[in-house]
């Protein structure tokens, strides 16, 4: 509930030898680890293409990929949307995004969906998989979601709005707006913050003087949650709850999640001008992939040839995806305007 929210809340996976998470079936725990294991991959390419020369930026979601895959699987597929921010790779992934489409947009790429080659790697727009556009300015979407989640209300369809954002984010002026709007009138909306201790440089305790992001909930008369963001099952729980109650009409939720950035912030960072060695050698070990195979090992789920078959196949995908993307055609002068004016400005 709402206020007074401490490390001692923070849910954890459900235990061994109890049922699988409601709504979730074993292939749907195999396609999450996929989901997992694929963008984790890509995320490596993207870097590595980056150094290349080949594609000029990456932004990494390593460390971020339970808590996406997990919220994503929360959600209804084709009913409820995603209004997402530029680190979720694995959340769109989730939600449909091939590694195809992934690396024709690191490519820019006239045939990329999301823009044709137009934006900044990862700013995803696939309406035909409810995923809104991306706002680059931070916070902006946690308003776009709201009024989605109020048009959803006030046209009575049981639909529901998942947006995501980074802690820093949280002290943005909209962020607040956007809450305070959707406690009054109670929209079916799920704020989900993916807490990685840093905007940027900026770690957390000089970026806020509360200890949670999710005690901010408080302050708009809506529950606040923590969950383990490293752990998938932990996260999926959660954000099931919350998005089950907004489903009834009960309102929004704030949900944080406690995760980590592996790497710099993008390509263009360089994290070891403002974090350790030590620091970055210690995050490995909570590594949300391992944490999740054993997991589905100790379940039966997967065995470890299994597993090894699926990472085959992902590596394979994202081979496939790389060679076919870098041959595909780059925009030319003609496309300038695509997706900027219904008609040119020179029509
Ligand atoms: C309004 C605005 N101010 C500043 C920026 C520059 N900027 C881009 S990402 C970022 C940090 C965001 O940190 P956080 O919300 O914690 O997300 P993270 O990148 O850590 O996932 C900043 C300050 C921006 N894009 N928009
Ligand atoms: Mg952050």
């Amino acid at each position: 509930m709402a206020g007074g929210t401490n490390e001692r809340r923070m849910k954890s996976a459900p235990k061994l030898r109890t049922p699988l998470p409601d709504g979730l079936t074993k292939q749907a725990l195999r396609d999450m680890y996929y989901a997992m294991v694929m963008t984790r991959l890509c995320d490596d390419r993207a870097f590595a293409l980056n150094r290349q020369g080949k594609i000029p930026f990456a932004a990494t979601c390593q460390g971020h990929e339970a808590v996406q895959v997990g919220a994503a699987y929360a959600l209804k597929r084709g009913t409820d949307w995603l209004v997402p921010y530029y680190r979720d790779t694995a959340m769109a992934v989730a939600f449909g995004v091939t590694a195809k489409e992934q690396l024709m947009c690191l490519f820019a790429r006239k045939g990329d969906i999301f823009s044709s080659g137009r934006q900044f790697p990862n700013h995803y727009s696939v309406p035909d998989r409810n995923i809104a556009s991306i706002s680059s300015i931070i916070a902006a979407h946690v308003t776009h979601a709201v009024g989605m989640a109020l048009a959803f209300k006030m046209r009575k369809e049981p639909r529901v709005t998942l947006v995501s954002f980074g802690e820093g984010s949280t002290s943005e002026g909209e962020w607040h707006e956007a809450l305070n709007f959707a406690g009054i009138h109670k929209v079916p909306c799920v704020f989900l913050c993916e807490n990685n201790e840093y905007a940027i440089s900026v770690p957390q305790q000089l970026q806020m003087a509360v200890r949670n992001v999710a005690d901010r909930a408080a302050g708009y008369g809506i529950p606040g949650v923590l969950c383990d963001g490293t752990d998938v099952m932990a996260t999926y729980v959660t954000v099931r709850e919350a998005v089950e109650r907004a489903r009834r009409g009960e309102g929004p939720t704030l949900v944080e999640a406690k995760c980590y950035r592996a790497m710099s912030h993008t390509s263009d960072d360089n994290q070891l001008t403002y974090r350790t060695n030590d620091e970055i050698e210690a995050l490995k070990g909570r590594d949300p992939i391992p944490k999740f195979e054993a997991w589905l090992k100790e379940r039966g789920v997967l065995d470890d040839d299994a597993m090894a078959s699926l990472r085959a196949k992902a590596q394979a995908e994202v081979d496939e995806a790389t060679d076919w993307a870098e041959e595909q055609a780059p925009p030319t002068e003609d496309d300038l305007y695509t997706h900027v004016y219904a008609q040119g400005p020179l029509a």
